[in-house]
């Protein structure tokens, strides 16, 4: 079975622009309104984040893939993920800070955040408009354990890489 991943986050964290950046696709995103399949992505509506009336439909979506990216907008002071979020998603979880091309980024803020929200796992630090870290969520959706996506955090030696727990 082909690696799945689904990202969640809030509205206008940069989801579906990230969609696009992984998938090489020149079209502009939309904003989604339902779930969104694309290849190896589903692209979900912030409002399945923002509101917990929602979170049921996260769970059942999350059975469709090996990994779920937690987004995390680097311009934003707003954490909309409850603490300890993705220890109840039973998938391989990737934190992704978003738009750290933007002048008024604060990946330190956002990292923060996600430590909030993940126990463990890889943090990418990301711009969608530039490509900074698209290449590093594409190769840990193909590691099937945290173990591997350490290893592989450990051996790039990026400092825009990390790896949490
Ligand atoms: N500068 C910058 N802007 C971004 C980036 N990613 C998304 N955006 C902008 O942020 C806004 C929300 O993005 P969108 O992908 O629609 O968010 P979504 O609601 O999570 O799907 C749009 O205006 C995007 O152009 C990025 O990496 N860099
Ligand atoms: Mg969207």
């Amino acid at each position: 079975m082909q690696n799945k991943a689904m990202l969640v986050g809030a509205v206008r964290a940069g989801k579906s622009t990230l969609t696009n950046a992984l998938l090489g696709r020149e079209v502009k995103a939309v904003k989604t309104q339902t779930l969104n399949y694309f290849d190896w992505i589903v692209d979900t509506p912030g409002e399945y984040t923002e509101n917990p009336m929602f979170y049921k439909n996260i769970m059942a979506t999350a059975l469709e893939v090996t990994h779920v990216f937690y987004l995390q907008d680097s311009t934003s002071e707003r954490l909309i993920f409850p603490p300890g979020f993705s220890m109840g998603v039973p998938k391989l979880p990737i934190g992704v800070i978003t738009k750290c091309d933007r002048p008024d980024a604060d990946t330190e803020r956002a990292l923060n955040m996600l430590k909030m929200v993940m126990n463990q796992g890889p943090i990418v630090i990301t711009s969608s408009v530039t490509g900074v870290g698209i290449d590093h969520l594409k190769e840990l959706t193909k590691l099937n354990d945290l173990t591997s996506m350490r290893q592989y955090v450990e051996q790039m030696d990026d400092e825009r890489l990390l790896f949490l727990g």
